[in-house]
């Protein structure tokens, strides 16, 4: 066996058996090119293609995977050659047949490897696609040009704009891969090599398979993509890259060139690698260590929105779940609201309805006992929030729960420790907030309270691992990290209303900052009567100097909470939403009683003053310890509050406008209002010496 090494050992390695030379990548963990995989690569081919004695070159994956892309660090730096494009092209240049042998995953880069190739075996377990759509960039190594070769243009377009992942099956149907093998995946590739050397597996060239041309594929995606994804920059340059490759292939890569560092240069792209980052940093905590607990059965309490959706997402994740309600009515509104979300997922393809019959006959179980649960490794109670509900009930849980059994709460905004000194085990008590529909939001606040034990919360962040979700570790505080900003912020929304700007031109604002739905649009689909409710049991303790606007309320003493009783902001009927007159009136009303003469805002200002607010309690939220780092707030607002991924979070958005400039805009809003608008001591010194909240990340 030769090596031909990159510069940080053996990433390539040549095997030769009889007339087939087996080329290995080994890059652990995910096998990514990086620039010393694609030297490792291009040395290897040199060296093998025309030798002597090789009549076949099989390329394939050590470890989990093919390869999973290109190095997603290297992007915004200074290139470093060989490219992958220049890799894919030596590849397809090769006289001595190339196959190559896909298993795990082979992603974005490492799917355009494969494609260059002159033939493509996989393993049954193979996940494709190009998720490059995701990250702000586009199939830069080829894809755009050679996958319509393989596949036509309407499919490459769909998996190219919506980075869409698909099994070897699937891949095979659409072209994109020949044929199935079994084995390990060195064995698999040596055949597939001696395959392609007999004949036996056919070879050819994918650029020189000519595109036929689809102008409808191309318009109807483009107007998809108009309606849905306007914001986006990515996925227009897709079909732009993707409808060239009627062209020879030389013009075509030179289209996709240029288009792809289009992407590379813009914003969104920065943005979008941030978020993919961000999704994977906050799993370093200080508990990481720490050795998780078994989970394999949870017991559930309170059979609501939100219970029901936690159930549902355990049970979805193969764990075995108690629901527990206060009587039978409530327990089977429990139940076929879980029967209803499983009904959903097989209806979204996410479930067959063999696995949904076994989830509902074995998995789940329900009991008006709280008794039952001696026996679960985890509790979460989901009750609603009222500490004394919530003592009682850990009290009793404290005595009915096995030792080491976790119990957690997944109250929104009430105090952790409070809860746990009712109990015997205050390490095993933790907060896990999830957010509705809690089978579908990915985000998990892991509250860890003052005694929390580390193995605990390694426990949390893996069950959120097994849930599929995105978990965040939090501090104790009202609302912890999300709630406790979306808490200031959204007075804001109100300000602006009251000063001049209408809910709608406020709602259409930020949606064209990115925001799927405006905060007003928010508050008529969640219901205004729950922060009704909130608004009038805080009234007592509000603070009098705080500015307070009461339009919501009126609002819902009408009896209008938004969707469900057909009006709230605005009037939702078979002509679709609409601004609510009324509403306009209360202002009005508010407006001449606290003698406030409107201004109009432009846009900006909405915006300005709405993310201002957001990053400044942000930032009080870092200070406080309550999230260990920027990055953390990211997550939490991109995967549980719809922040608009492209723009990476509040934090990294903070960093594009700057900490001097936020100092100095909060320092002019103070001018009218210093209550609300005060500069966080840490924004203040971030600007005092230069710095930036990534630099926080680095710290932390
Ligand atoms: C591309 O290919 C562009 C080309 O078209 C054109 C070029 C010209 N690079 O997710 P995990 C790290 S764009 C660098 O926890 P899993 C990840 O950060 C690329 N690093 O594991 C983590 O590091 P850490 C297109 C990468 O088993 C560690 O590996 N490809 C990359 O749950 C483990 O990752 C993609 O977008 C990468 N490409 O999932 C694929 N990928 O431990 C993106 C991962 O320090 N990757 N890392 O936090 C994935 O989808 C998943 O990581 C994968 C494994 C399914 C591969």
């Amino acid at each position: 066996m030769t090596s031909s090494a990159g510069p940080e050992g053996r990433i390539v390695s040549i095997e030769r058996v009889g007339p087939i030379a087996l080329v290995a990548v080994d890059n652990p963990p995910v096998n990514a090119a990086s620039q010393a995989l694609r030297q490792g690569l291009v040395e290897a081919l040199e060296q093998l293609d025309g030798a002597e004695g090789v009549e076949a070159i099989a390329l394939y994956g050590k470890g989990r995977s093919f390869i999973a892309g290109a190095d997603i660090r290297e992007f915004g730096k200074p290139p470093m050659p060989p490219g992958l494009p220049d890799v894919c092209n030596r590849i397809e240049a090769c006289e001595t047949p190339v196959v190559a042998l896909l298993h795990g995953v082979a992603l974005g880069g490492g799917l355009e490897v494969a494609l260059a190739a002159h033939a493509r075996v996989a393993l049954p377990d193979t996940t494709v696609g190009f998720p490059e759509v995701t990250l702000g960039i586009l199939p830069g190594a080829g894809g755009t040009q050679r996958a319509p070769r393989l596949a036509g243009i309407a499919a490459a377009l769909e998996l190219i704009t919506t980075g869409r992942r698909i099994d070897a099956e699937e891949a095979v149907r659409l072209g994109l891969i020949d044929r199935l093998a079994a084995g390990a995946p060195r064995d698999a590739a040596l055949q597939a090599a001696e395959d392609l050397r007999t004949g036996a597996l056919p070879r050819r060239r994918t650029g020189e398979i000519a595109v036929a041309p689809d102008a409808a594929a191309i318009q109807a995606t483009t107007a998809k993509l108009a309606k849905r994804q306007k914001h986006l920059f990515a996925p227009f340059k897709c079909v732009e890259a993707v409808a060239a490759s009627v062209q020879p292939l030389a013009e075509g890569l030179a289209t996709e060139r240029a288009l792809f560092q289009q992407c590379l240069d813009s914003p969104q792209r920065a943005g979008l690698i941030h978020a993919f980052f961000a999704e994977r940093a906050v799993a370093k905590i200080p508990e990481a260590g720490a050795t998780p607990r078994q989970i394999g059965h949870v017991g559930v309490i309170g059979g609501g929105t939100m219970g029901s959706g936690i159930a549902t997402a355990a049970l979805l994740a193969g764990l075995k779940v108690t629901l527990n309600e206060r009587d039978a009515e409530a327990l089977s509104r429990g139940k076929a609201t879980i029967e209803k979300n499983l009904a959903g997922a097989v209806k979204r393809g996410k479930l067959s309805e063999e696995k949904r019959d076994a989830i509902l006959k074995d998995a789940l179980q329900t009991t008006l006992k709280l008794e039952d649960f001696s026996k679960v490794d985890l509790v979460i109670e989901a009750v609603f929030e009222d500490m004394d509900v919530k003592k009682e009930i850990f009290t009793r849980l404290d005595a009915i729960a096995r030792p080491g059994a976790i119990l957690a709460s997944n109250t929104s905004y009430l105090d952790i420790d409070e809860i746990a000194s009712v109990t015997s085990r205050p390490a095993e008590v933790i907060g896990l907030h999830f957010f509705s529909p809690a089978h579908v939001m990915r985000l998990l606040e892991v509250v860890v309270a003052g005694k929390t034990a580390p193995e605990v919360v390694a426990t949390g962040f893996a069950l959120a691992r097994k849930l599929g979700k995105v978990a965040v570790r939090a501090g104790v505080c009202d609302g912890f990290i999300g709630n406790r900003i979306l808490g200031h912020y959204k007075k804001v929304a109100d300000y602006l209303m009251l000063d001049g700007a209408s809910p709608q031109q406020i709602d259409a604002a930020l949606e064209e900052f990115g925001f799927a739905m405006g905060p007003f649009a928010v508050l008529d689909l969640a219901g205004l009567d729950i922060g009704w409710a909130t608004r009038k049991r805080l009234a007592p303790t509000r603070d009098p100097a705080e500015r307070y606007v009461a339009v919501a309320d009126r609002v819902c003493e009408n009896g209008w909470f938004g969707r469900k009783t057909g009006q709230g902001f605005y009037i939702h009927d078979a002509d679709g939403p609409r601004p609510n007159p009324e509403v306009a009136r209360f202002i009005e009303e508010e407006r001449a009683e606290k003698g406030i003469t409107p201004r109009a805002f432009s846009d900006d200002e909405i915006v300005s003053r709405y993310m201002t607010a957001m990053i400044a309690e942000a930032t009080r939220v870092l200070e406080d310890g309550i999230a260990l780092r920027p990055v953390d707030i990211d997550a939490v607002f991109l995967f549980g509050y719809g922040f608009p991924r492209f723009r990476g979070g509040p934090m990294f958005y903070a960093d594009t406008l700057g900490p001097a400039e936020l100092l100095r805009r909060i320092e002019a809003y103070a001018k009218e209002d210093p209550h609300y608008w005060r500069v966080p001591a840490l924004l203040r010194r971030l600007a005092d010496e230069g710095r930036d909240f990534a630099s926080l990340n680095k710290e932390a």
